[in-house]
Formats: structure tokens, sequence, C-alpha cells
């Protein structure tokens, strides 16, 4: 099945569904063994990733391709942080044109200024885009996308900038009416309280979309129940590289060995399982010629 149609089929599930942030192909790979059924191309991640902040520092081609390298080692479907569209509506054609070609499923937009700051920074000084405005990007994107299954989601920034309920429903109506796909609501807040009430509120059968990195301490049953469609757990992939490789660098540094680390961290044959190293074998055995063995003058014991 087209990863897109993968992805409509997850919102249209009657069941809560899941998606795990990666930030590269090697984390999809691993988001889509654990059993996953999408994948959070996480800006906030990405661009930890790529050692700079999450104010739009790297360019969005380079955050396109990492989201290529991510589609490439993966069969389902990624929904991508694609923070404010980059830019105006015409910003957000091009995008949405280059998202389809890299075969990724579906995007969410926020509507906020670009350069975008992440939203538990400083949220209440961060300037939301105009509703009319954004609304115009939404319609362009949806005017814009080939595949009818290719998925926008508009995320709505009015909590976490400190603008009333009213407000954040006032926009979610207003880009539903524009043909968004689903609603992304966001707050910052360690109670869902805020999630719940708008979900009350929340009578158009769009589905909606909620990231619960501060009220994590919510069970997954409070949301199905409230009638989420999607949960995005959103970083704790790279969280745990930091504290994972945080740890090792640590310990070779004082143990001035690898010796300790070696049986605690993943095989070398762990890593070429990963990269697919069987199927390239494989690949060799089919398309090289045969060769007789090279011979050398190999130290005996040498790998
Ligand atoms: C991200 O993962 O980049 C997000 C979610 O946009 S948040 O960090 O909560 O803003
Ligand atoms: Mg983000």
């Amino acid at each position: 099945m087209k990863k897109t149609t993968q992805f409509r089929r997850l919102l249209a599930s009657p069941q809560v569904e899941f998606l795990m942030e990666a930030h590269n192909g090697l984390s999809a790979k691993i988001v889509e063994e654990a059993g996953f059924k999408g994948i959070w191309a996480s800006g906030l991640a990405m661009s930890a990733g790529l050692g700079v902040r999450d104010n739009n520092e790297a360019s969005w081609t380079q955050v396109v391709e990492t989201v290529e390298f991510m589609a490439d080692a993966t069969t389902v479907p990624i929904l991508m942080d694609a923070d404010t569209g980059y830019g105006n509506f015409n910003n957000v054609r091009r995008l949405v044109r280059k998202l389809e070609s890299r075969g990724v499923a579906a995007m969410c937009i926020e509507d906020k200024l670009f350069p975008k700051t992440n939203s538990f920074i400083r949220g209440e000084q961060q300037p939301l885009a105009r509703m009319d405005e954004f609304a115009g990007k939404i319609r362009a994107a949806k005017d814009t996308q080939v595949d009818p299954d290719f998925t926008v989601v508009a995320r709505v920034e009015a909590l976490i900038a400190g603008w009333s309920m009213d407000e954040a429903l006032r926009r979610a109506y207003a880009y539903r009416e524009a043909g968004v796909d689903a609603i992304l609501i966001h707050s910052k807040q360690s109670s869902p309280d805020q999630i719940l009430e708008f979900l009350r509120n929340w009578d158009t059968g769009c589905p909606v979309v909620i990231v619960p990195t501060i009220y994590f301490a919510t069970p997954s049953s409070v949301f199905e129940q409230a009638g989420v469609s999607l949960v995005i757990w959103a970083n704790h992939l790279m969280r745990s590289a930091i504290t994972a490789m945080q740890a090792t660098a640590a310990t070779i540094m004082r143990e001035r060995s690898v010796a300790s680390l070696e049986p605690k961290i993943a095989s070398l044959a762990e890593v070429f399982r990963l990269q697919g190293e069987a199927e390239l074998a494989a690949a060799e055995e089919k398309f090289l010629p045969k060769t007789a063995p090279i011979v050398t003058d190999k130290v005996p014991g040498a790998v």
C-alpha cells in the first residue's frame, strides 16, 4: 500500500494510533522495527542531530534531505514536521511538490512566523501568523498535491503562545474550513486539561493529533476516550541517544579504554544488519562477475 494511503488509514483508524520520532535514516529504521506504524520527522530532533537550534537554522532543503534518507530507509509513512512551511504559500507549494517526489506521506505546518522557535521556549513571546494568511497556506498545499492521499496537518499554536481556548478553536475551525486533513493542537501544560477541553469543543469529525511531551504522565487510554486520532512521541529517541552517547563518551574518556563498554553497546554485526548489508551481499552474488579470490600477502590473523 502507498505510504500516503497508509497514513490516511492511521488517521481514520477507530482506535488511537502512535507516531514515534526519528531524526535520521538509522533512527527511522529503529522506529519501524519496534512496530510503529508511522514516523514523526521531528524538527527539534533533526536540528539537534545536525548540531543546530530548532529555529530554522537548518535550511529547508537540508531538512528535506534528512527526511528523504528516513523515507528511503523505511516502509512506514512519515509525517514531516515542516515548521511554518519555510515562508509563505509559495514556499509551501514548492515544499509539497518536493515531499511528494521524495516519498513523504504527510506534512505538518504550524501557525507561527518564520523563523520559528520551539514551542517550549519563551512561548508567550512567539507571534502567531495571521489566521487568513495561514489558511491560504493550507489551501495552497491542498491545491498543489498530486496524490489525493497526501496529508496536510495544521498545527494550532494559540495555546502555546498564551492565547485563549476560543482563539485556538477559532483557528482550528478556520483551518478545517480551508481544507486541512487533521488538526494538531499543542499544549505545554503538565495536565491534559487544555487538550481535553479542546476536544470537547471540536465537533467537525476532522482528526486531532497531539504531542504529549509535557503532559506525558497521562495514560493513552484518556486520549483514546477523548477521541484523539494520533499521538506523537516527539523526541524520545533523540533524547535517549543523547543520554547513551554522553555516558559512553564519559566512560571511554575516564577509562582510556573501550573494553568495559564492548558488551554493552550494539555489535558491529547489528550495525551492518541495520544498514541492510545482507541485501548487498546477495545482490553482488547476482550481479557481479564471478572472479577468482584475490590473493594477497596479508599478515595471518589481520582482518
Ligand atoms: C518537534 O518535535 O519538533 C515538534 C514538537 O515540533 S515540539 O517540540 O513539542 O514543538
Ligand atoms: Mg518542531
